[in-house]
């Protein structure tokens, strides 16, 4: 019995060693299974010395191993329990911390601009068409009437594909697309992506967006030309934009203007300004009378039918809609510049 006894010590004073080593709920299983379990636990065992004790002497080493086992099952609860509130702190969600701020993905700001700029086109009657990026010489110089070798396709500085193709430097490409394959009336705007072998500046962008309009119909003269800019540039500025014509050269048009408008970063006030380089005047497209050539290259009468086309740089127009010195800001994708766009 005296042996007995001493087991049940023994064993209690282990516990109470080995439960102070407890860090996790894995080791506090390990030490259940060890006292505990019904196979080969310590109590088990013990149970199994108490029936080689005398009968008489049974109930009192009963009694003493049913105490241990009843402490050992009372701490092992009770440590289970600070091992479940610890992870329910970490688990509780604190309402009074900051809510995590998540972005979703939005439009360009060049994007937006260019949905405003053809919302007004829409507004006037004009569908929207699109071409390839991918263009062919013909499309891209010939059937505009840029004869091969011409010193004009020079200041189209183009970046070559191999064989026939290159990058289309101008939207004014899907002009003839469309004039190929629709007839008179025609009212389109072209949207799209344009490329030039162009060092970056605050002007100029070696990827451009371009809007390209064309009016074909009988009778359309130089006067609707400059009413539909001018009233396009009004309802995109204001009243109030400085805008003038001024004679330019486009293989393609006769005759050709260049439109101006007073310059919204400085107004004219800064001679050493990095966007109008102190003119006052910044130059957002090219325009003019469709050249009889150009008709005659995809079929359409030059005697029977007239026709606008213009050029307009979206990015550089954006620019000064929202007073941005530099048009490179709108790629350099950093979003405190992009996210005053979405707030607007
Ligand atoms: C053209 O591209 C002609 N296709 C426009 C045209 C169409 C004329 C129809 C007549 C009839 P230009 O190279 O000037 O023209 O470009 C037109 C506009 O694109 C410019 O006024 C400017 O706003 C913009 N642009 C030109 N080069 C760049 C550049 N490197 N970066 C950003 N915008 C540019």
């Amino acid at each position: 019995m005296k042996a007995f006894k001493n087991n049940v010590t023994k064993c209690r004073r282990e516990f109470d060693k080995s439960v102070l080593q407890i860090k996790s709920e894995k080791s506090l299983q390990e030490l259940r299974n060890h006292y505990l379990s019904r196979k080969r636990g310590q109590l088990t065992l013990l149970f199994e010395d108490l029936m080689a004790l005398k009968p008489e002497q049974r109930p009192i080493a009963g009694q003493m191993v049913n105490e241990l086992k009843k402490d050992i099952q009372e701490k092992l609860q009770s440590l289970k329990k600070t091992f479940k509130t610890e992870e329910e702190v970490v688990e509780r969600t604190d309402f009074t911390l900051p809510g995590k701020v998540r972005y979703w993905g939005a439009a360009h700001p060049v994007h937006l601009f260019q949905a405003e700029i053809e919302n007004i086109f829409i507004s006037m009657g004009y569908s929207i068409e699109e071409g390839p990026e991918i263009e062919t010489d013909y499309y891209n110089f010939g059937a505009l009437n840029f004869p091969p070798h011409h010193p004009a396709r020079d200041d189209w500085d183009t970046l070559y594909l191999k064989d026939e193709l290159l990058l289309r430097t101008h939207t004014s490409p899907v002009q003839i697309r469309v004039m190929e394959k629709q007839k008179p009336p025609i009212k389109i705007v072209i949207p799209g992506k344009v490329y030039r072998k162009e060092t970056p500046d605050p002007t100029h962008l070696p990827m451009f967006y371009q809007l390209e309009g064309l009016v074909v119909d009988k009778g359309i003269t130089f006067a609707h030309l400059k009413g539909t800019l001018e009233y396009f540039l009004k309802t995109l500025f204001s009243e109030k934009i400085k805008m003038r014509f001024r004679p330019g050269f486009f293989p393609f048009t006769e005759p050709s203007a260049e439109v101006d408008i007073g310059c919204t970063v400085c107004e004219g006030k800064d001679e050493e300004c990095r966007v109008c380089g102190g003119s006052g005047w910044i130059e957002i497209l090219g325009s003019g009378m469709v050249d009889p050539q150009v008709f005659k290259n995809v079929n359409i009468d030059p005697e029977e039918y007239t026709g606008f086309a213009f050029g307009l740089g979206i990015d550089r127009t954006a620019m000064f809609a929202y007073q941005i010195s530099d048009m490179r800001f709108f790629y350099e994708n950093d979003l405190r510049f992009i996210r005053q766009f979405l707030l607007k």
